[in-house]
């Protein structure tokens, strides 16, 4: 470190952050000229908003230091959240308001010539997830850092992120997202950080002179794991903590063999090949594609992470008993599951710790979240892969697993059929390692992500390891949402129309304090400011409408009616399309007196379908047909239109959300694990129109039943639906056959197009009970019309709602992982 001497003159120099519109502005000019070697004469936008971003990036980035210095010296407990996805969107909006600066930074901007609005639009999504997964990891990392807890986000920082979505011709097509064009102002680059990576090899078995067994793996294959840290700033707070993703890049090692040998094109190949592990994301959503790249990543990001964070604890010399009071991890999903394996392995192989109490600590340490029960996306790898990537990981799972085994034997002697289905390999063909089942074994605590996913999971798919390890090790916490982004930076103007009868923004922190607007819900003046700010961002989503689509929606007093969301059979956006079209026919119907009881409509949809999907793909192709016959039918006019928004994102989302009068969250029941764009919508002062589903459950709690459209069959009631379409037939609802007649009789052009689909709701089981749902959905949408007749009334369930939304708060969630999950505390208690 520095000489004492010195630093007086390091003291003198001390960055200073901007404060006022003239420190601002005369730190963008500094950037404009000199970080971007551009001038008065030549700065556009897009320079104008790195050099905004840069000026804000130093200001997070002393923080950063202040707040990562505090952290040292405090030395209490961390955590560490694992995830392969963090769907963070843009920054600038979100630094800005979190640290208070937004409005002199859009006065100093103005000053300098430019819009701050116009510059924010300029930033590339950071959108390096797929959906709910990734996007609650990013509401997470906002919360943990406002909370001041220590915690770093560990990842990937894919080159490509999820791919943008074009429509043709009504089809989903994809193209590359290279976000990184230009030079990213929020991200750190940390080239000194150089974390040797290996894959395959093999293992090499001694003893040491105690005649104690040593296992030693030899890599094959060597990569860098370098680091890009990402300041994540608190709201209103100086805290601003790291997310640390991790980049691929070849060793300086060379291949002299090969170089030798004159292959010099060959051997600088090889080295490229490296930065392929994190050049790009997996698409897919509730759903594992067991590819060997993929693998690579997920071992290349935890091996360096875990070292990480053991560097970081070797550093204060404490014993590896203490282990567990330093460091809690968080498996985001199965992805990371290979920590478990990693970590004992480094115990044991590399730290000479017994079995045991490597064990002890590795299953102190983690915490496992469960996102999904869909037997689709429950990671299973091959064993054969395993032995060639990573063989010594092998072994130490079989050995995890004989050791399970044997406990489990004890417990329910002779029960052998419990042994086989809870074994972790899958004696299947080929042979399987079940990941899921790894993790259970390797936590300490398993929790689902609403009460309802919560129980289904203790009741099915991990229902064997709750009779092994009693239930208390089966655990629920709610999702939530970050009401920073979702509230105050989507939703200026409702922002500032609850602050004004609040009296601060002191719920941005305490989501709960929301609940003082139930006093003006029958405030005239406040119904109408509150109407009035919906119909604003009903005009601002219809100006993107027209932007995106060159769709025209005539009427801002229609009923917004909003599905935005991956596509999946399982949201059922077949059975909200297929809701449409049954209301295109009612109109068309309909004499001119009748037409009157309908309110008019426009059906908005939005989301990406997995490149590989091909069910999925074709509601998009049907939706965008539905929308083509119908909104060039003159006979229908105002009263529907229907939208298919290309490349849905956060930030379209930032628009789309407060827009809603009415969101649909329609999963058949037990699929949809929480969802949290419902609560989103919610907390925007939309209805929502749901199933008893994920996290519906507890809002229907929480806002009334009033409040919200339910509609459909219980989760508990499906399997039994299932098994009756399989053995005893079943009949579509005549409702639902007309539909389906339509579209057969080319009334949404092709309809020989759409067979795949309405063949497996016809023929093939309907395993999604659109049949069976689809009169009650049709009921709950005839209450809606009903209710939107009454603006009052329905102005008033819109306030009631996002006065009773305070429990959704990302805030929450993480205050119970803490308490009851990690043991960290804030590091300000
Ligand atoms: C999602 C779930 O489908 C969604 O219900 C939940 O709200 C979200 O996780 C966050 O917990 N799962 C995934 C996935 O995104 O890929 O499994």
């Amino acid at each position: 470190s520095i000489p004492l001497k010195s630093r007086e003159t390091w003291k003198k120099f001390a960055v200073q952050k901007f404060d006022s519109k003239d420190s601002f502005e005369n730190s963008f000019v500094r950037h404009v000229e000199t970080t971007l070697a551009r001038s008065l004469y030549n700065c556009d936008e897009l320079a104008a908003y790195q050099a905004t971003s840069e000026t804000i990036r130093d200001n997070l980035i002393t923080d950063w230091n202040k707040t990562q210095q505090k952290q040292t010296a405090k030395d209490q407990k961390r955590v560490y959240y694992f995830s392969l996805e963090f769907l963070m969107g843009r920054a600038l909006d979100n630094a800005l308001i979190n640290t208070k600066t937004r409005d002199l930074v859009r006065d100093s901007v103005d000053d300098l010539g430019f819009n701050l609005e116009d510059l924010i639009q300029k930033e590339p999504d950071a959108a390096l997830g797929n959906g709910g997964l990734g996007r609650l990891a990013a509401c997470f990392v906002d919360s943990l850092s406002s909370g001041e807890y220590p915690a770093w986000g560990y990842g990937i920082r894919y080159q490509y992120g999820i791919f943008a979505q074009k429509i043709i011709d009504g089809y989903q097509v994809e193209t590359p997202d290279y976000w990184l064009k230009f030079n990213n102002p929020w991200e750190i680059a940390r080239n000194e950080i150089q974390i040797p990576i290996d894959f395959y090899g093999y293992v090499e078995h001694t003893k040491n002179d105690n005649g104690v067994k040593k296992s030693n793996w030899i890599g094959g294959e060597r990569v860098i794991a370098t680091a890009f840290d990402f300041p994540v700033p608190g709201y209103d707070t100086k805290n601003v903590n790291n997310l640390r993703l991790w980049s691929a890049q070849p060793t300086t090692e060379f291949d002299f063999a090969k170089f030798n040998s004159g292959d010099y094109q060959n051997s600088v190949q090889d080295q490229q090949r490296a930065e392929t592990i994190t050049a790009v994301l997996y698409p897919n959503d509730n759903f594992d594609s067991g590819k060997e790249l993929r693998l690579k990543q997920q071992y290349f990001w935890v091996a360096a992470s875990l070292h990480d964070i053991i560097r970081r604890f070797k550093k204060s010399k404490r014993p590896w008993s203490e282990f567990t009071d330093q460091v809690a991890i968080q498996l985001n999903d199965t992805h990371p599951t290979i920590a478990i394996v990693e970590l004992q392995r480094i115990l044991v192989d590399l730290e000479g710790l017994p079995w045991d109490q490597a064990w002890s600590i590795v299953t102190n340490t983690f915490g496992y979240t469960n996102h999904t029960v869909l037997p689709e996306a429950l990671e299973k790898w091959p064993v054969e892969l395993f032995q060639r990537l990573l063989p010594r990981h092998l072994e130490i799972i079989y050995d995890i697993n004989l050791f399970f085994l044997q406990t489990v034997e004890k417990q329910f002697p002779k029960d052998r059929e419990l042994l086989s289905r809870v074994s972790v390999i899958e004696e299947s063909q080929p042979r399987q390692i079940r990941m899921a089942y790894l993790a259970i074994i390797g936590s300490h605590k398993v929790n689902g992500v609403a009460e309802l996913h919560s129980e289904l999971i203790k009741t099915t798919i991990f229902k064997d390891f709750v009779k092994i390890y009693g239930v208390s090790k089966f655990t629920n916490v709610t999702n939530g949402i970050t009401p920073r982004r979702w509230l105050k930076q989507a939703n200026p103007e409702l922002a500032e129309l609850i602050e004004s009868k609040l009296g601060s923004d002191a719920y941005l922190k305490d989501l709960t304090l929301l609940k003082k607007l139930e006093e003006y819900a029958d405030d005239s003046d406040f119904v109408k400011k509150w109407a009035q700010v919906k119909t604003n961002n009903k005009a601002r989503l219809i100006g993107l409408i027209k932007r995106l689509t060159n769709i025209e929606i005539p009427n801002p007093e229609a009923l917004f009616d909003i599905q935005v969301k991956r596509i999946h059979e399982y949201k059922r956006q077949q059975l909200n399309i297929f809701g449409v079209i049954h209301r295109y026919l009612q109109i068309k119907k309909a004499s001119p007196e009748e037409r009157k009881s309908f309110a008019p409509k426009v059906s908005i949809f939005g989301g990406k379908s997995a490149p590989g999907y091909y069910a999925a793909k074709l509601i998009i192709k049907l939706i965008n047909s539905v929308a083509e016959t119908i909104n060039n039918d003159p006979d229908v006019g105002d009263l529907l239109k229907v939208v298919f928004i290309p490349d849905y994102n956060v930030s379209k989302a930032e628009i789309i959300a407060p827009a809603s009068d009415l969101s649909e969250h329609i999963s058949t029941a037990g699929t949809e694990a929480s969802g949290t764009s419902n609560m989103k919508f919610v907390l925007n002062g939309g209805l929502i129109i749901g199933t008893v589903d994920g996290a519906n459950v507890e809002i229907t709690r929480e806002i009334g039943e009033e409040n919200i459209f339910l509609f459909g069959n219980l989760s508990e009631n499906v399997e039994e639906i299932r098994y009756s379409h399989r053995y005893n037939g079943y009949q579509l609802p005549e409702s639902l056959e007309e539909v389906i007649s339509a579209i057969e009789a080319n009334k949404f052009g092709d309809g020989n197009e759409f067979r795949q689909l309405v063949e497996s709701i016809k023929y093939h089981g309907d395993h999604y009970l659109v049949g069976d749902d689809f009169e009650s959905y049709l009921k709950a949408q005839e209450l809606v019309d009903e209710s939107f007749k009454d603006t009052k009334e329905w102005v008033k369930k819109s306030i009631l709602s996002v006065a009773n939304s305070g429990f959704f708060s990302s805030d929450r969630a993480i205050n119970e992982y803490a308490e009851g999950i990690w043991n960290v505390e804030s590091i300000n208690t």
